[in-house]
């Protein structure tokens, strides 16, 4: 029989417990700068926002209210759903009489909120998806928050928050939560990507993984093939290739944030082109794709629309969608071969012409 009458914590899972998401921010700076220490507040309120939202899933079908539609249809002329609002309010809540963040850009606002209390001392900005998937909500599958955090250039005067229309480049950091089995946060500040679990029992993020790396190739490809027919030829072309080469498989959870995830870990690219009706596709820009091509880059993966590097791209609306193509550097090239070889092939014809 064991010996049980000393309690002993193994020292690792004390030395791990106290590996937390503030502690691991501050690490990321030298020293301890007012700015390392904004920042460092900021990811603590994102971590509470998460928190919260993590609690608020958990419960949902068990709640009355939290499931299902508003009724109401957001600027990107998508049906609401209770868990977007109330997601959505959670991270405006957790910033006020924080003196961190004047601004918040969403998914669910067709104009940036301001804190008045923050403004204009708080020079961050935080740009959010607060529930990307949310169709996955009802039927309790992943979903997930995506963030972007920049920093305010100029004085705003007109309130229009012309200085967010950016390169991906100018974000501060970036990162997402992953509601899943376990409620997941992946985060960068331009020094690598680091993963954290949150442990209900502490209410902390725990650290899991530091600088994680996209293989350069992977099985996964990741895209709706029930939009085959409105896409361009030469992504059909990309899908055929898949379709017959050994070695690919398909995984799509209709979530973003997982879909991504899973490439992160694994390899493989994710892809939601433009289509005919719609050459600049659905994803939005600024709080979604390039949060996540920071990520991308950021652990020695790609991400482009195709056509040109993502983070490169300037907006010219708050709400600016692009095609994205993210993931394995070997992957997203390949998807780009079809794309940039089929656009050379066009412009010969129209030169015969
Ligand atoms: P579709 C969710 O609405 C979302 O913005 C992403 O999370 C997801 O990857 C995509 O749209 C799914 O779109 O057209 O395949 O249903």
């Amino acid at each position: 029989m064991e010996n049980f009458d000393k309690a002993v914590i193994p020292e690792q899972s004390l030395d791990r417990d106290c590996q937390t998401l503030s502690r691991h921010v501050l690490q990321q700076f030298s020293n301890f700068t007012t700015e390392a220490q904004d920042v460092s507040s900021i990811m603590n309120r994102i971590a509470l926002a998460a928190k919260l939202v993590s609690r608020r899933l958990s419960r949902a079908g068990l709640m009355a209210g939290v499931l299902g539609f508003t009724g109401e249809t957001n600027v990107q002329g998508e049906s609401v759903k209770k868990m977007d609002i109330y997601a959505n309010d959670v991270f405006i809540s957790v910033f006020k009489q924080s003196g961190l963040v004047c601004r918040l850009a969403s998914e669910e606002m067709e104009k940036p909120y301001y804190i008045p209390e923050n403004c204009p001392i708080g020079r961050y900005t935080l740009l959010y998806d607060p529930i990307d998937g949310s169709s996955n909500v009802d039927i309790n599958l992943n979903v997930g928050s995506i963030f972007s955090l920049r920093q305010q250039q100029g004085d705003d005067l007109d309130g229009e928050a012309q200085d967010l229309l950016q390169d991906g480049d100018r974000q501060i950091g970036a990162g997402y939560v992953l509601y899943g089995p376990s409620t997941v946060l992946v985060y960068t500040l331009g020094k690598g990507v680091h993963s954290f679990i949150l442990d209900p029992s502490l209410g902390e993020f725990i650290l899991a993984e530091e600088n994680i790396t996209i293989p350069s190739h992977g099985p996964v490809y990741s895209v709706n093939e029930g939009n085959y027919w409105q896409w361009d030829e030469s992504i059909r072309e990309y899908i055929r290739y898949v379709h017959r080469h050994e070695g690919y498989t398909s995984r799509y959870s209709g979530a973003l944030v997982g879909d991504f995830h899973r490439i992160l870990l694994q390899g493989g690219v994710f892809l939601y082109p433009g289509t005919v009706k719609k050459p600049e596709g659905k994803l939005r820009l600024l709080y979604e794709s390039a949060p996540l091509a920071l990520l991308a880059e950021q652990a020695g993966g790609q991400a482009s629309t195709g056509m040109e590097r993502l983070l490169s791209v300037v907006p010219d609306k708050l709400h600016q969608r692009t095609p994205l193509v993210i993931g394995s550097t070997e992957d997203v090239q390949l998807v780009e071969s079809f794309i940039q070889d089929w656009a050379r092939r066009e412009s010969e014809q129209q030169a015969l012409v």
